[in-house]
């Protein structure tokens, strides 16, 4: 079972008050659908995704990347009980969305990413190591209804 110390959990609540969820998720969905293009398969209905600067103005693309990120707050939130809190996303994405579970490590990675270019010094290595450590727990836990 994964341990939190206090100066884990401050750091975290820090990082998720500063995070402006209305940018930071739009910009890692767009980075992994240009990163990574095979993901585009799973949005075939979010319209015209045929290069960097469509992506990058899809509406659809935008919102969707809100949604999550909107999702994050629930890992931050229960940082003891993660697993529970997403088997029911999990199941989603397996069962219904076909997603692929190698595509979450992607899109944790576009995220971490995105925050290093954002707050550039402030994501200082013990920032980066304590986000990672929430962020492989809520990879491991969307993975978890798969098996
Ligand atoms: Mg997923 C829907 C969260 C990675 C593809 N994703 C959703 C929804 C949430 C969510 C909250 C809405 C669920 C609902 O309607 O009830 N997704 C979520 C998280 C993460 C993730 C937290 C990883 C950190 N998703 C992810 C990845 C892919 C993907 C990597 C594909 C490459 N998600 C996907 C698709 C939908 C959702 C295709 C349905 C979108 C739609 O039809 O609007």
């Amino acid at each position: 079972m994964v341990e939190w110390s206090d100066s884990e959990r401050k750091t975290v609540a820090s990082l998720w008050g500063k995070i402006n969820i209305g940018e930071i998720g739009p910009q890692s969905l767009a980075r992994v659908l240009i990163v990574y293009p095979w993901t585009q398969r799973y949005f075939g209905a979010f319209g015209d995704l045929s290069n960097a600067a469509a992506i990058l103005g899809n509406p659809k693309v935008s919102a969707h990347g809100k949604t999550v990120l909107t999702a994050l707050d629930k890992a931050v939130k229960n940082m003891d009980n993660i697993k529970a809190v997403y088997a029911p996303l999990s199941q989603l994405h397996c069962e219904k969305l076909n997603v692929d579970p190698g595509n979450f490590t992607l899109l944790a990675d576009c995220l971490t990413i995105i925050l290093a270019t954002t707050f550039g010094p402030a994501f200082t290595p013990a920032v980066q190591a304590t986000w990672q450590k929430l962020l492989t727990l809520v990879v491991t836990a969307l993975t978890s209804q798969y098996f």
